[in-house]
């Protein structure tokens, strides 16, 4: 039986390892030009983008393990669907869902960074302790407990900007200037985190494409992502199957949006993020494969974890 000063002791190693693998992955980016590329694995009862496994862990894991072998520098698992309308899921079932998962993962596809959709604080120590190398928190660390425990983990955290919440974001989404309120969220919460004392590699952020937001003002925050990298922190893009990827190409089956998908993604590589967050992994790192040797001109492909 472990003490706690045992278990501190060890987490405070592992979320240290986890901080230096995202950010060697990070650098490994920037010398080869491509982003990272985030899988999405979804324990969830929810099947909008035809990404819900139905809570069942056997499923999460063969699908996450399909996604490393595609080529994902990064998994992201979520147990509560984060889609427009969404009833709110209790953490202990979050926790139930993912923690089987992310052990699974650490045993069979160790070179991947796992990382974790939570708003819960509990949610975020008990998979943290399970081995979770990253903490993506669609609010921001702004719920009830969670920037302290988010702190205490010592991992590396996403802040992604949304305006509202799941059930009702995407009723009546209005912003004066959406660019400068999205950049002055994010400001704000990092400067909340760092005066909490997390240090300055441990924080991405995102501005939250579908997250209160209509086409137009996803339009407009992806057309001036340049503005957002000024913060001065790598920047992850989620547009995978997204509704204004149906509203631009008039697809109302999510499942349908893959040539929509990987084009906005690889405008968002083009306009510098750093990670992009998809579904369909494969796919995506070919279409990053073919960007990135014609943004070299030469046919030397370099993978984030061919020089790691
Ligand atoms: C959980 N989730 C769904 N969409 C997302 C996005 O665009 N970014 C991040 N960080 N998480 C997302």
């Amino acid at each position: 039986m472990q003490t706690n000063a045992q278990e501190a002791k060890r987490t405070s190693a592992s979320s240290r390892e986890a901080v230096e693998r995202l950010n060697t992955l990070l650098r490994a980016a920037d010398e080869n030009g491509r982003p990272l590329v985030m899988g999405i694995v979804n324990v969830t009862d929810d099947s909008f983008s035809g990404d819900g496994l139905h809570g069942d862990p056997a499923a999460a894991i063969a699908q996450a393990r399909a996604q490393v072998g595609a080529g994902a520098d990064i998994i992201d698992l979520g147990a509560e669907s984060t889609r427009p309308g969404a009833a709110p899921v209790p953490f202990q079932q979050e926790i139930q869902r993912l923690v089987p998962v992310i052990q699974a993962l650490r045993r069979e596809a160790p070179q991947a960074l796992i990382s974790v959709d939570t708003r819960n604080a509990a949610t975020m120590h008990a998979t943290a302790v399970s081995g979770a190398h990253l903490i993506n928190d669609i609010s921001a660390l702004r719920g009830e407990g969670s920037l302290d425990a988010a702190l205490r983990t010592g991992l590396p955290v996403v802040l992604m900007h949304m305006q509202g919440e799941p059930g009702s974001m995407q009723q009546a989404p209005q912003y004066d200037d959406v660019l400068r309120e999205v950049r002055d969220f994010l400001g704000q919460r990092i400067a909340a985190c760092r005066a909490a004392g997390m240090a300055r590699d441990r924080i991405l952020i995102d501005p939250g494409i579908g997250f209160g937001k209509t086409a137009d003002h996803n339009l407009t925050l992806l057309q001036r992502l340049q503005a957002l990298r000024a913060l001065g922190y790598p920047l992850l893009v989620g547009v995978s199957r997204k509704s204004f990827i149906g509203t631009v190409a008039r697809e109302p089956d999510a499942q349908r949006r893959l040539p929509g998908s990987i084009s906005a993604a690889l405008w968002a590589a083009q306009q510098g993020a750093k990670i992009l967050r998809v579904h369909d992994v494969a796919e995506t790192v070919q279409a990053l494969d073919v960007w990135q040797a014609m943004t070299a001109g030469s046919l030397t492909v370099k993978k984030p974890n061919d020089s790691v």
